[in-house]
């Protein structure tokens, strides 16, 4: 199979909030084919897309690329957003937040996770192994722990020391682009046309305990429905989670709408809320025929 499928959505596109409806720019569009395997994901991560499409080489399945890509990110401690490294709240834990859904319609999840980096993986296992859909906090660690996740200290010292020095004037403002975004959210067609995602972060820096965001919300930060297409956010969960962002961008496809429009319609609702030139929220989408779309509020 030929490396033209893998792909990278970068370089954000100009946003609504800062040049105006008719501004608006289409980032990445391509059209792959059923049986041709396909693997986009959030933000910049050669890694994680790399280990995904190997994953997919050696006969992996959709749902395998996206938690094995994603893992990459979750391991990286200088990865601000994801896993080890993550930012704290603002009482200095780090709480992680994952999904999974893949090409059935099945789902699981886990949020407020404190002490194992492979949430995604985690996710998985709640999705595979329990009756149920989302596993929580203490719950979701007692879980990890008899499924033999190894347990380690999130809180590198780079982050440990980004958080004193917000302690020092503890301004929560949270900023476009920098330290709240990096949540890696992956979504992956396999050569069997099966499609799989995976979202996975550590939400927002200095958020208040016990915040949770979209990304482990089924059909805000994720959906996947393998008659139509998937969708991923990353962003200011608050403002995804309003719109219910990934399930409505999978139903305008069902409509009709390509990956494209979905992800621009979608930004339009967003972009009528409050602040919308204070946040960043952004999202990539595929259809059931490879065709992909990407866009974001704000450049960058
Ligand atoms: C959240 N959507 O918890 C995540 C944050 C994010 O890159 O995307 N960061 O709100």
């Amino acid at each position: 199979m030929k490396r033209r499928h893998f792909i990278q959505a970068l370089g954000w596109g100009t946003g609504v909030a800062a040049g105006g409806w008719k501004s608006l720019q289409k980032l990445t569009s391509l059209k792959s084919g059923v049986g041709e395997p396909l693997v986009i994901s959030t933000w910049r991560v050669p890694d994680s897309n790399e280990a995904a499409w190997q994953t997919m080489m050696n006969n992996g399945s959709a749902l395998d690329a996206v938690v094995n890509g994603v893992a990459i990110d979750e391991a990286d401690p200088n990865g601000s957003t994801v896993g080890i490294g993550g930012r704290p709240d603002r009482e200095g834990q780090v709480t992680l937040d994952a999904s999974v859904m893949d090409h059935n319609g099945n789902a699981g999840s886990v949020v407020y996770v404190q002490g194992f980096k492979h949430v995604a993986a985690l996710a998985r296992k709640v999705m595979e192994e329990t009756p149920h859909v989302i596993l929580a906090g203490a719950g979701a660690e007692q879980f990890a722990s008899e499924q033999g996740f190894k347990e380690e200290d999130l809180l590198t010292e780079g982050s440990e020391k980004a958080w004193k020095k917000w302690l020092e004037e503890k301004n929560y403002q949270p900023v476009i682009n920098i330290e709240n975004h990096d949540t890696i959210g992956m979504l992956a067609m396999d050569s069997q046309g099966h499609l799989s995602g995976a979202c996975s972060t550590s939400g927002l820096a200095y958020k208040m305990n016990g915040r949770v965001g979209d990304s482990p919300i089924i059909g805000a930060g994720l959906f996947v429905d393998n008659e139509v297409g998937a969708a991923t956010a990353t962003g200011l969960g608050e403002s995804i989670l309003k719109v219910a962002g990934s399930a409505i961008i999978v139903e305008l496809m069902r409509h009709g709408y390509t990956p494209q429009e979905a992800c621009e319609e979608v930004i339009k609702r967003i972009s009528r809320q409050k602040n919308n030139k204070n946040f960043q929220a952004c999202f990539i989408a595929v259809n059931n025929e490879g065709e992909t779309g990407a866009f974001a509020l704000q450049p960058g």
